[in-house]
C-alpha cells in the first residue's frame, strides 16, 4: 500500500492564513516516465509482455466505426494504411461495410505554403465549429512526411486543444509511398471519419508539388491562406493554385500586420478578376482572418455554408463529387496499368537496352513506347494463354 504525503505548496503564504486551502498529495510513482506512461511495473521491466490486441473483424469494425468508437476507427484507418497486402482485401470490405454511411460531411481543403497558418487556422476553426455542434475531423495529405515526419510533430503542438476534443479527431498524414497512394490512402480515410458521424472534414495540404491538385479532387470547398506583403510576395503563388481556391484568406490580420492584410487583401482581389472561378456560379473572393485572435473564422464558416447552398441548388456540389468519384477511379487505373507495366519482368529487362537506343537516336521515344508496350502486351497474352492449361482451369 503506497503512503502520500499531504503539504503545503512551496507558494503558500509563509504566514498561517486560514483562507488558503490549498494542499498537494504527493503522486503515484512512476507517473512522470511519459515515454513509457504510467504502466504496470512488471511490464516496464520486461518480465510480462502487454496483450497484443485482438485482431477485429470486418462486423466488428464497420460495428465500431458506425458507432463512432474513436479506437476502431484510429484501427480501421491504420487497416486501410497498411502496405501489407493480406489487410488490402479486409480494408476494402470494411468500407464496402461503411460505404453507405458516408458522404454526409462538408468536406473543406486548406492550402497555403508552410507557416501561412494553416494548422492555426484549423485550430481555431476547428475548436469553433465542435462549440456550434460540429464534429471535426482534420486529416492532412502530405507525401513528403515519410522523408520530413515535419507536420506530423508540428500539428500536434499547433493542434493542442482541439485534439484533447472528444467532438474532434485529428489524424496526421499517412507516411510514404508515392502521392497516388497517399491521396488513396486520405480519401478512403475521409469516408471512415464520415461513416463514424464526423460532418465537417478538413483536410491541410502540405502546399508543395501537387499535394494541392489532390486535395481540391477531393474537397467541396478549397480555402488558400496566404500571407501579406508587397506585390512580389504576391507574384511567388501560383496563378494555378489561385484558380483552384474557392475562398482567398489573407491570415494574420492582427496587430501591426493588419493594414499591411488590408492592403493585401485588396490586391488578391483585383487579382482574383482575372482569374476563372474554381467552382461554376461561385465568385472567389479574398477575406482577412487571424487564428491567433480568432477573429473573421465566423465569416469564413458562412461563407462556406452560402457555398454550400448555391452550389447544392444549382447542382454544381453533386457533380463536381460524381466527377470527383470518377476521377478517382482512373486516377486509380492509371495507377495500376502503370505499376503492372513498371513490375512486369520482361519490359524490366528490355528498358535498360531500348533507352540506350532513344538515346544514341536509333531509334525515336515513340517508337521505343511501341516497343514496349508490345512486349507488355504479348508477355501479358503468353501469361493468359498458360493459364488455360492450369490444373484449376481445366
Ligand atoms: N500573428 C499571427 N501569427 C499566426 C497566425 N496564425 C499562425 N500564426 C503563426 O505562424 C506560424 C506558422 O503557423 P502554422 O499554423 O504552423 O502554419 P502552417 O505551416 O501553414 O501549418 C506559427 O508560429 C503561428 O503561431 C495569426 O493569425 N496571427
Ligand atoms: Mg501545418
Amino acid at each position: 500500500m503506497p503512503s502520500y504525503t499531504n503539504s503545503k505548496p512551496e507558494w503558500a503564504p509563509e504566514q498561517d492564513d486560514a483562507n488558503f486551502a490549498c494542499n498537494v498529495m504527493s503522486g503515484i510513482e512512476g507517473i512522470k516516465d511519459t515515454t513509457v506512461g504510467n504502466i504496470n511495473p512488471n511490464i516496464k521491466s520486461g518480465a510480462l509482455k502487454p496483450k497484443p490486441k485482438k485482431a477485429l473483424s470486418v462486423e466488428e469494425f464497420v460495428k465500431g466505426v458506425s458507432e463512432g468508437n474513436r479506437g476502431i476507427l484510429s484501427r480501421a484507418i491504420t487497416l486501410i494504411e497498411s502496405n501489407n497486402p493480406n489487410h488490402f482485401a479486409k480494408a476494402q470490405r470494411v468500407l464496402q461495410g461503411l460505404l453507405p454511411r458516408t458522404g454526409k460531411a462538408l468536406r473543406v481543403g486548406i492550402t497555403g505554403v508552410p507557416g501561412a497558418g494553416k494548422s492555426t487556422t484549423i485550430e481555431a476553426f476547428g475548436n469553433m465549429l465542435c462549440d456550434l455542434g460540429h464534429r471535426v475531423a482534420v486529416l492532412a495529405v502530405d507525401p513528403t512526411s515519410s522523408v520530413t515526419r515535419g507536420s506530423i510533430l508540428g500539428d500536434k503542438t499547433r493542434m493542442g486543444t482541439l485534439s484533447t476534443r472528444p467532438e474532434a479527431f485529428i489524424r496526421p498524414s499517412p507516411a510514404g509511398g508515392t502521392l497516388g497512394g497517399v491521396a488513396r490512402k486520405s480519401r478512403e480515410t475521409m469516408l471512415l471519419c464520415e461513416a463514424a458521424g464526423y460532418d465537417v472534414i478538413l483536410v491541410e495540404t502540405v502546399g508543395v508539388g501537387q499535394s494541392e491538385t489532390t486535395v481540391r479532387s477531393m474537397v467541396d470547398f478549397f480555402m488558400l491562406i496566404v500571407l501579406t506583403g508587397a506585390g512580389d510576395e504576391l507574384q511567388g503563388i501560383k496563378k494555378g493554385i489561385m484558380e483552384l481556391a474557392d475562398a482567398i484568406v489573407v491570415n494574420k490580420a492582427d496587430g501591426d500586420n493588419y493594414l499591411k492584410a488590408k492592403v493585401a487583401r485588396a490586391d488578391y482581389e483585383r487579382m482574383l478578376e482575372y482569374i476563372r472561378p474554381a467552382t461554376e456560379g461561385w465568385k472567389t473572393h479574398a477575406y482577412l482572418a487571424s487564428a491567433v485572435k480568432k477573429t473573421g473564422l465566423k465569416e469564413l464558416w458562412d461563407i462556406i455554408r452560402a457555398f454550400q447552398k448555391v452550389t447544392s441548388d444549382s447542382g454544381v456540389f453533386q457533380r463536381r463529387r460524381e466527377a470527383q468519384l470518377i476521377d478517382w477511379v482512373h486516377s486509380m487505373i492509371d495507377e495500376h496499368l502503370h505499376n503492372l507495366f513498371f513490375d512486369d519482368p520482361v519490359v524490366l529487362g528490355r528498358i535498360p537496352e531500348i533507352e540506350e537506343a532513344v538515346l544514341k537516336g536509333i531509334i525515336s521515344p515513340t517508337q521505343a513506347v511501341a516497343e514496349l508496350i508490345h512486349i507488355f502486351d504479348i508477355q501479358r497474352a503468353t501469361e493468359r494463354h498458360v493459364d488455360l492449361f492450369h490444373p484449376e482451369n481445366k
